[in-house]
């Protein structure tokens, strides 16, 4: 069923699923019916669309997208110069790569004929040597190549290769994959190792993933070790960024604001092999362990596995939020020491914890493990698609765990913690990130290893998989994720022999199996139970998870989080809303031993889990007025009932404080 079945551990192909699920189905119709549309409109700068900065700088260009009208000046369409990020062609690519995956679940005829004419749009863009990037090719086409630190060349056109190995899975354009190969052609005569070849590689890391993906659908080994090549390279000759910045001395910056990054901002400041700590820039480092996990299992690279996991376990047990983001500093939007989580002022930039989920993929490719899997549905359910308002059409470039709407209007440094979603951003990487994400959900759903299938994530769908030869329906039945019991139902044909690992997520301590009601006793290894036997046809397993609602606790050396809790259920993290519980968050405290309850609300948020809870309010004195510190003064509280909603839920209503770990008696 894999595109190139390279090792018996396959990924699964995207139109082998199909999902019904309630939760997920609404955001894949949300894609097609109001992200597409609506990001096609912001792309060629129609529909009165408010952009902002993504953070108060006055270098950001927000006026409008371009993008669309970017790709018909570089075609020679239209007159005019470029506009916006020099990365702004990545915009129409993710939006590509979206439309792709939804015309998997819903063809739509209209849609492929505006995004066949994009691609016609991309090959009059594309030069006669393969090379296609809009800035470059109408504003400094010398430029080319000529600083790669800052100018994301190899950035977009990995983006666009992604998307045209999407589009062309789903629709068999040729022409959209042509352009890709041409594209990656272009690139790898002018990269190497080989004289007059450059010997470097992108500041922002995306290319080495995509001709990942490039060599799988083509088989040409020479994506393949191109990829390898800038894998390798990437902070071995540490002067590079430097030698190119001396030869380019005198010119424009291309991006303001990159001029001193150090090299740990690309992950260029040593070998791959030898980074130990998760650094720099977030996204960037996740699209780099993404291309490693995928290279490494292709390649059966061991040293880079091993790197992989070095740099897995940095993140996921030193720098990650509860809620699957990750980037605690604006400054670089990037990773800063162990355990420095600060609530209000981090990043959590939408893409990188997409990225997280394309890292954790790529591993669980490599090796059964529940805990990656578990990290990827921590992500989605929460850092993830809390980047975008329930309407499809707003969204966070960040998202934080803590918000004090005065903070963010008049403290510069929290200019970036936006209390209510925009309409779009100067910097719109995230918005069709999540577009491309969301409508792909099927191919993160299950991993094949020999002859066993491993379940990742519990989304109600039917799905065709192949085990040793053999097509096998597997079908979810659920109302997970606010349900924990989740029926499978088998379907193999002729009877088979194989093995279905069902995930038994970490938040689920208690949890039964019944197979065909029998209750199973097998034993779990590595994140996963295993029920191996001769399945037949309508065969059904029942696994069902603890959903009980449970409190977290940050380890002692996040400094933010001490004394306090993060209330969880099921892969849910919650918070709480000033709409909700009032003003002044941060005077709740929740005692110790308190009932928490839930109820299912189906009027709020088109349906949501809400739960609460007594707890305490401090009390302001009348002694604090007009009084900034006291002495000896006894605190005073008083009992509240407070709500928790989801935290992807939050910013929908009103705009107002909102918190997630909340103080604990
Ligand atoms: O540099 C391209 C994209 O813009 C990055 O991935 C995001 O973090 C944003 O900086
Ligand atoms: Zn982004």
């Amino acid at each position: 069923m894999a595109l190139i079945d390279i090792k018996n551990s396959s990924p699964v192909q995207i139109n082998d699923v199909k999902i019904t699920d309630k939760f997920w189905s609404k955001y894949i119709e949300l894609v097609r019916t109001e992200m597409i549309p609506y990001q096609w409109n912001v792309l060629n700068d129609q529909g009165n669309i408010t952009i902002q900065k993504e953070r108060n700088d006055e270098t950001i260009p927000s006026e409008k997208s371009h993008a669309i009208e970017n790709f018909k000046i570089a075609a020679g369409l239209k007159e005019g110069n470029h506009y916006g990020w020099v990365f702004q062609d990545s915009d129409v690519y993710k939006w590509l790569e979206a439309v792709a995956y939804s015309l998997n679940h819903y063809y739509d005829n209209k849609l492929k004929k505006l995004a066949d004419s994009v691609i016609d749009l991309l090959e009059l863009a594309q030069e006669k040597d393969g090379y296609l990037n809009t800035y470059f090719s109408i504003e400094e086409p010398e430029r080319r190549f000529k600083k790669l630190a800052e100018s994301h060349e190899l950035y977009c056109a990995g983006h666009y290769i992604e998307a045209a190995i999407a589009y062309y899975n789903v629709t068999k354009n040729e022409k959209a994959l042509s352009i890709a190969c041409k594209l990656a052609d272009c690139i790898d005569s002018n990269f190497g190792t080989k004289p007059g070849k450059i010997r470097g590689y992108d500041g922002h890391e995306e290319i080495e993933l995509a001709l990942a993906k490039l060599y799988q659908v083509t088989k040409e080994n020479k994506y393949l070790e191109l990829s390898r090549f800038f894998l390798y390279e990437r902070g071995t000759d540490t002067t590079f960024f430097d030698r190119q910045k001396k030869e380019d001395s005198g010119k424009k910056p291309i991006i303001e604001g990159m001029k001193n990054r150090p090299l740990s901002y690309y992950q260029a400041h040593k070998p791959i092999l030898e980074q130990e700590e998760a650094e720099g820039h977030a996204v960037r480092l996740v699209y780099l362990c993404t291309a490693m996990a995928d290279v490494a299992y292709l390649s059966e690279d061991q040293e880079m596995l091993e790197a992989c996991r070095r740099l897995w376990k940095n993140i996921v047990e030193k720098k990650m939020y509860i809620t699957g983001g990750i980037g605690s500093t604006v400054d670089g939007e990037a990773f800063t020491s162990d355990y420095d989580l600060p609530n209000d002022t981090m990043y959590c930039e939408t893409c990188a914890s997409i990225g997280l989920i394309f890292f954790a993929y790529n591993m669980l490719k490599n090796e059964v493990k529940g805990s990656y899997a578990d990290v990827m549905e921590r992500a989605l359910y929460n850092s993830v698609i809390s980047g975008m308002a329930l309407d499809g059409k707003h969204f966070f470039y960040v998202n934080p765990l803590e918000v004090t709407p005065e903070n963010s209007a008049k403290d510069p440094g929290k200019s970036h913690v936006k209390v209510t979603r925009p309409e779009w951003f100067g910097c719109a990487c995230c918005p069709p990130n999540l577009a491309r994400l969301l409508s792909s959900l099927d191919k993160y759903m299950y991993t094949i290893h020999d002859d066993t299938i491993y379940t990742n994530l519990y989304v109600e769908s039917q799905t065709s998989l192949e085990v040793k030869g053999i097509k096998v329906n597997v079908n979810q039945k659920s109302n997970y994720p606010w349900d924990g019991d989740i029926t499978f139902n088998i379907e193999p044909g002729t009877p088979i022999a194989f093995g279905l690992g069902l995930r038994i997520p970490e938040w689920s301590k208690k949890y039964k199996i019944y197979v065909n009601g029998i209750e199973a006793n097998e034993i779990p290894n590595k994140g996963f139970v295993t029920i191996f036997r001769e399945w037949k046809q309508n065969d059904e397993i029942l696994i069902s998870l603890d959903m009980g609602i449970q409190t977290w606790s940050a380890n002692p050396y996040v400094r933010d989080d001490l004394n306090k809790v993060a209330v969880k259920r099921g892969p849910f993290v919650y918070c709480l809303e000033e709409e909700d519980n009032g003003e002044n968050l941060h005077l709740i405290m929740i005692p110790k031993d308190e009932k928490f309850t839930y109820n299912f609300d189906t009027q709020l948020f088109g349906g949501a889990g809400v739960i609460k809870v007594n707890a305490k309010k401090r009390t302001i004195q009348k002694e604090w007025e007009n009084k900034l510190y006291l002495q000896d003064i006894d605190e005073e509280y008083k009992s509240k009932q407070i709500t928790f909603i989801p935290y992807y839920c939050w910013a929908n209503r009103n705009p107002g404080e909102m918190r997630v770990w909340v103080a604990k008696d």
